[in-house]
């Protein structure tokens, strides 16, 4: 048995400044992810870009998901990256970032992701480039961009497109392109020194978590509330800087994807390192896979 969606997109760009309309004319699949495009591109058949939303106060609902025994999930049962992710960004915003702060937040979120799976490389170089158009991103054009734009909806903090397969042999899954926006209608910057700001690096690492293959930490699960901390909690808030680092509610997810046996066990030294090891395995054993696209 398989799920069909129909697709459909819009999207439109104002030469008065970088807008985009957030798929909501696509197919949502589940709260905070759509299906927005499938077609045949270089090859490959049936390519699948999908956006995942990233909000305020964005409930994700694993009711009518699955049963949840663990704080994270992943993407099409464990659709993933099998090449290093080179992403080009542009840094032309409304809001005043200057383009070496924008620099630095991509750096140190990279960095964040990849201190957990040091033999893995995962991010491999980011390139500035001031003519990205955001009216690509529905459908792979193959580069991974990030930009700022103005979208429709003013509740979406961010919203990250992945392309990729997404159905069939779960070996087969993978992801070939990531593009990320963020929101100019919110005032980013560094919150850490003035709590009115939506804080870049905090999202940026959290949409880094989509662009690797991991959805949103259910919201609902009974007896879990301590999801609230984990990085790819779907909401977010101004003044927030909690999901600047990856979280070992996070990391089961990270490891099922792109294991690390050759540096991930640490030497059983009384560290917080090993205690964050040991905690991610006990949850590994606990991962329960949200989002299938296919049964
Ligand atoms: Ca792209
Ligand atoms: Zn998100």
């Amino acid at each position: 048995m398989f799920l069909v969606f129909i697709i459909y997109c819009f999207l439109y760009y104002n030469i008065e400044g970088r807008h985009i309309n957030v798929p909501n004319k696509g197919v949502k699949i589940f709260p905070g992810l759509y299906s927005v495009n499938v077609m045949d591109w270089k090859g490959i058949r049936n390519l699948e870009t999908i956006a995942i939303i990233s909000s305020l106060n964005e409930p994700s609902s694993t009711s009518s998901m699955s049963v949840s025994f663990s704080c994270c999930s992943v993407i099409a049962l464990g659709a993933k990256w099998k090449t290093i992710i080179d992403f080009q960004y542009d840094p032309t915003n409304s809001l005043g970032l200057s383009h070496n702060f924008i620099n630095n937040t991509i750096t140190a979120s990279f960095s964040e992701w990849q201190s957990f799976v040091p033999c893995v490389e995962l991010f491999g170089n980011q390139i500035q480039n001031l003519s990205i158009n955001s009216n690509t991103f529905t459908v792979p054009n193959g580069k991974n961009e990030i930009v700022f734009a103005i979208m429709n909806d003013e509740n979406v903090i961010a919203s990250t497109y992945l392309s990729g397969i997404f159905t069939g042999n779960v070996a087969n899954r993978k992801i070939i392109e990531a593009d990320i926006v963020f929101n100019e209608r919110f005032l980013y910057g560094d919150a850490t020194i003035n709590p009115n700001f939506m804080d870049l690096q905090s999202v940026l690492t959290h949409e880094l978590g989509h662009v690797l293959g991991l959805f949103h930490s259910p919201t609902d699960p009974p007896g879990h509330p301590q999801c609230s901390d984990a990085t790819m909690y779907p909401s977010a808030d101004f003044g927030e800087t909690n999901k600047r680092t990856v979280d070992a509610l996070d990391t089961p997810c990270l490891y099922l994807l792109y294991p690390d046996p050759s540096c991930t066990p640490s030497p059983p030294e009384s560290n917080s390192q090993s205690n964050s090891s040991s905690l991610s395995l006990i949850f590994s054993f606990f991962m329960i896979i949200l989002i299938s696209f296919s049964i």
